[in-house]
């Protein structure tokens, strides 16, 4: 049995990258999500005018990797304090959210956001939004496993 779990970090072509060197992911696309029109498209969402944010909806083993290590790598591959914003890009398809789809990883993002909130580890407040998670657009295929076509970067 998987289970799925839906991350906003910024430039979702990145986050995907991250969350398939993962062991455990079985899956990974990037797409839409938390915005309020249905089958957006990029340029719909760089407008920033319907509200989605650029995610990646990660499908995983939860016998090889816990939701705990996703959130984990979350947090460590973007800035969860910089608002509506990750480093160049900016507007709010770029905020760092977690959409939860179930009652148990509500609450375990919920504890590990806690934790770091008062660790007093950041220097500003968590900016992470966490949210259920409403219908996922999936972005154009150009969008999909975009390093691995391109080359490029990722955070860790
Ligand atoms: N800074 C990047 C962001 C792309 S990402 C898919 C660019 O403008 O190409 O939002």
């Amino acid at each position: 049995m998987t289970e799925t779990a839906i991350f906003a970090a910024g430039c979702f072509w990145g986050v995907e990258t991250a969350f398939r060197r993962v062991d455990g992911v079985v899956e990974a696309e990037v797409g839409y999500i938390g915005g309020t029109t249905d089958k957006p498209t990029y340029h719909d969402v760089c407008g920033g005018r319907t509200g989605h944010a650029e995610a990646c909806r990660v499908v995983f083993d939860p016998a090889v990797v816990g939701y705990d290590d996703l959130l984990a790598v979350f947090f460590r591959i973007h800035d969860p304090t910089q608002v509506n914003r990750q480093g160049p890009d900016i507007g709010n398809q770029y905020r760092s959210a977690i959409f939860f789809t179930s009652p148990e990883q509500e609450s375990a993002a919920r504890k590990v956001m806690a934790e770091i909130d008062s660790s007093g580890r950041l220097r500003r407040p968590l900016a992470t939004q966490l949210v259920p998670a409403g219908p996922f657009w999936r972005a154009e295929e150009h969008h999909q496993r975009y390093h691995e076509k391109h080359g490029g970067h990722c955070a860790i």
